[in-house]
Protein backbone atom coordinates (compact mmCIF):
# COMPACT_ATOMS: atom_id res chain seq x y z
CA UNK A 1 0.00 0.00 0.00
CA UNK A 2 1.51 3.47 -0.45
CA UNK A 3 -0.80 5.81 0.84
CA UNK A 4 -0.78 6.25 4.63
CA UNK A 5 -2.14 3.41 6.61
CA UNK A 6 -5.25 4.28 8.23
CA UNK A 7 -5.49 0.57 10.14
CA UNK A 8 -2.34 -1.24 12.38
CA UNK A 9 -2.78 -4.88 11.97
CA UNK A 10 -0.40 -5.91 14.65
CA UNK A 11 0.34 -9.96 16.07
CA UNK A 12 2.78 -11.23 18.67
CA UNK A 13 4.14 -13.61 16.64
CA UNK A 14 4.34 -14.83 12.93
CA UNK A 15 2.45 -17.48 13.67
CA UNK A 16 -0.83 -15.27 14.28
CA UNK A 17 -0.69 -14.37 10.97
CA UNK A 18 -2.69 -17.41 9.47
CA UNK A 19 -5.42 -15.99 11.29
CA UNK A 20 -4.98 -12.03 10.95
CA UNK A 21 -5.21 -12.91 7.61
CA UNK A 22 -8.58 -12.59 7.50
CA UNK A 23 -8.73 -9.23 8.93
CA UNK A 24 -5.77 -8.09 6.01
CA UNK A 25 -7.87 -9.60 3.48
CA UNK A 26 -11.17 -7.64 4.28
CA UNK A 27 -8.85 -4.70 4.31
CA UNK A 28 -7.77 -5.22 1.28
CA UNK A 29 -11.26 -6.03 -0.56
CA UNK A 30 -12.44 -2.83 1.33
CA UNK A 31 -9.43 -0.41 0.11
CA UNK A 32 -8.42 0.71 3.24
CA UNK A 33 -4.70 1.93 3.68
CA UNK A 34 -3.07 -0.85 6.11
CA UNK A 35 -0.12 -2.27 7.26
CA UNK A 36 0.90 -5.33 9.27
CA UNK A 37 3.67 -5.64 11.98
CA UNK A 38 5.00 -8.04 14.17
CA UNK A 39 5.15 -6.90 17.82
CA UNK A 40 5.53 -9.11 20.48
CA UNK A 41 4.59 -7.44 23.99
CA UNK A 42 7.11 -9.86 25.84
CA UNK A 43 9.51 -10.38 23.33
CA UNK A 44 9.65 -6.77 21.98
CA UNK A 45 8.51 -4.52 24.49
CA UNK A 46 10.31 -1.44 23.55
CA UNK A 47 9.33 -2.25 19.92
CA UNK A 48 5.85 -2.26 21.49
CA UNK A 49 6.06 1.11 23.20
CA UNK A 50 7.70 2.79 20.07
CA UNK A 51 4.87 1.48 18.27
CA UNK A 52 2.10 2.51 20.30
CA UNK A 53 3.34 6.16 21.16
CA UNK A 54 3.89 6.53 17.19
CA UNK A 55 0.90 5.65 16.43
CA UNK A 56 -1.29 8.51 16.46
CA UNK A 57 1.38 10.96 14.75
CA UNK A 58 1.66 8.69 12.23
CA UNK A 59 -1.92 8.99 11.04
CA UNK A 60 -3.54 5.67 12.03
CA UNK A 61 -6.73 5.57 13.16
CA UNK A 62 -7.54 2.20 14.30
CA UNK A 63 -5.16 -0.50 15.72
CA UNK A 64 -5.89 -4.41 15.45
CA UNK A 65 -4.12 -6.52 17.61
CA UNK A 66 -4.11 -10.03 17.57
CA UNK A 67 -2.43 -12.54 19.94
CA UNK A 68 -2.64 -15.74 21.45
CA UNK A 69 -1.72 -17.48 25.40
CA UNK A 70 -1.33 -14.68 27.67
CA UNK A 71 -2.08 -12.04 25.08
CA UNK A 72 -1.73 -9.25 26.72
CA UNK A 73 -0.47 -6.98 23.49
CA UNK A 74 -3.61 -5.17 23.27
CA UNK A 75 -4.20 -3.79 26.39
CA UNK A 76 -0.56 -3.11 26.62
CA UNK A 77 -1.20 -1.06 23.18
CA UNK A 78 -4.31 0.53 24.28
CA UNK A 79 -2.60 1.88 27.52
CA UNK A 80 0.34 4.21 25.32
CA UNK A 81 -2.27 5.60 22.86
CA UNK A 82 -5.50 6.63 22.51
CA UNK A 83 -6.11 5.05 18.51
CA UNK A 84 -8.76 2.39 19.56
CA UNK A 85 -7.26 -0.72 19.87
CA UNK A 86 -9.53 -4.03 18.81
CA UNK A 87 -8.74 -7.10 20.72
CA UNK A 88 -8.58 -10.68 18.30
CA UNK A 89 -7.85 -13.29 20.69
CA UNK A 90 -5.64 -15.77 18.73
CA UNK A 91 -5.68 -19.63 19.54
CA UNK A 92 -1.99 -20.75 20.31
CA UNK A 93 -2.25 -22.89 23.13
CA UNK A 94 -4.10 -26.04 24.88
CA UNK A 95 -6.92 -23.69 25.98
CA UNK A 96 -7.74 -22.88 22.50
CA UNK A 97 -7.44 -19.33 22.75
CA UNK A 98 -10.30 -19.13 25.58
CA UNK A 99 -7.12 -18.30 27.20
CA UNK A 100 -6.44 -15.40 25.26
CA UNK A 101 -10.11 -14.44 24.75
CA UNK A 102 -9.99 -13.97 28.89
CA UNK A 103 -6.80 -11.47 28.55
CA UNK A 104 -7.95 -9.43 25.91
CA UNK A 105 -11.60 -8.87 27.01
CA UNK A 106 -11.11 -8.38 31.18
CA UNK A 107 -9.48 -4.79 30.87
CA UNK A 108 -9.76 -3.35 33.96
CA UNK A 109 -11.84 0.04 33.99
CA UNK A 110 -10.09 3.04 32.13
CA UNK A 111 -8.21 1.07 29.15
CA UNK A 112 -11.16 -0.35 27.06
CA UNK A 113 -9.76 -2.98 24.09
CA UNK A 114 -12.87 -4.27 22.08
CA UNK A 115 -12.81 -7.41 22.00
CA UNK A 116 -13.47 -9.62 18.99
CA UNK A 117 -14.53 -13.49 18.49
CA UNK A 118 -11.34 -16.08 18.99
CA UNK A 119 -9.72 -16.67 15.73
CA UNK A 120 -10.66 -16.36 11.93
CA UNK A 121 -14.13 -14.51 12.71
CA UNK A 122 -12.79 -11.92 14.70
CA UNK A 123 -10.50 -10.99 12.86
CA UNK A 124 -12.50 -10.65 9.74
CA UNK A 125 -14.97 -8.87 12.03
CA UNK A 126 -11.77 -6.53 13.60
CA UNK A 127 -11.75 -5.32 9.77
CA UNK A 128 -15.44 -4.46 9.44
CA UNK A 129 -15.34 -2.99 12.78
CA UNK A 130 -12.12 -0.61 12.35
CA UNK A 131 -13.94 0.06 8.47
CA UNK A 132 -17.24 1.04 10.23
CA UNK A 133 -15.28 3.13 12.77
CA UNK A 134 -13.34 5.10 9.41
CA UNK A 135 -16.63 5.35 7.76
CA UNK A 136 -18.01 7.76 10.25
CA UNK A 137 -16.03 9.98 8.22
CA UNK A 138 -15.45 8.45 4.92
CA UNK A 139 -18.50 8.50 2.28
CA UNK A 140 -17.16 6.23 -0.35
CA UNK A 141 -15.41 3.80 2.37
CA UNK A 142 -19.24 3.80 3.83
CA UNK A 143 -20.78 3.14 0.27
CA UNK A 144 -18.17 0.02 -0.09
CA UNK A 145 -19.29 -1.39 3.27
CA UNK A 146 -22.89 -1.00 2.21
CA UNK A 147 -21.90 -2.66 -0.97
CA UNK A 148 -20.34 -5.45 0.88
CA UNK A 149 -23.08 -6.27 3.11
CA UNK A 150 -25.25 -6.60 0.98
CA UNK A 151 -23.34 -8.99 -1.69
CA UNK A 152 -23.42 -11.45 2.26
CA UNK A 153 -27.13 -10.80 1.84
CA UNK A 154 -27.62 -11.94 -1.92
CA UNK A 155 -25.16 -14.93 -0.77
CA UNK A 156 -28.03 -16.53 1.89
CA UNK A 157 -30.63 -15.82 -0.61
CA UNK A 158 -28.96 -17.27 -3.60
CA UNK A 159 -27.96 -20.28 -1.18
CA UNK A 160 -29.64 -23.69 -2.02
CA UNK A 161 -30.10 -26.24 0.27
CA UNK A 162 -28.70 -30.04 -0.47
CA UNK A 163 -31.82 -31.75 -0.63
C1 LIG B 1 1.97 -15.17 21.65
O1 LIG B 1 2.40 -16.46 21.77
C2 LIG B 1 1.75 -14.94 20.18
O2 LIG B 1 0.76 -13.98 19.97
C3 LIG B 1 1.34 -16.29 19.67
O3 LIG B 1 -0.05 -16.41 19.57
C4 LIG B 1 1.84 -17.25 20.73
C5 LIG B 1 2.82 -18.24 20.21
O4 LIG B 1 3.90 -17.56 19.61
P1 LIG B 1 5.05 -18.37 18.86
O5 LIG B 1 5.64 -19.31 19.87
O6 LIG B 1 4.40 -19.11 17.71
O7 LIG B 1 6.02 -17.34 18.37
O8 LIG B 1 2.90 -14.26 22.12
Amino acid sequence: MTQTPLVGVVMGSKSDYEVLQAAVDLLKELAIPFEARIVSAHRTPDWLFQYAEEAEQRGLRVIIAGAGGAAHLPGMLAAKTLVPVLGVPVPATMLNGIDSLLSIVQMPKGVPVGTLAIGKPGAANAALFAAEILAAHDADLRVRLREWRAARTQEVMAAELPL
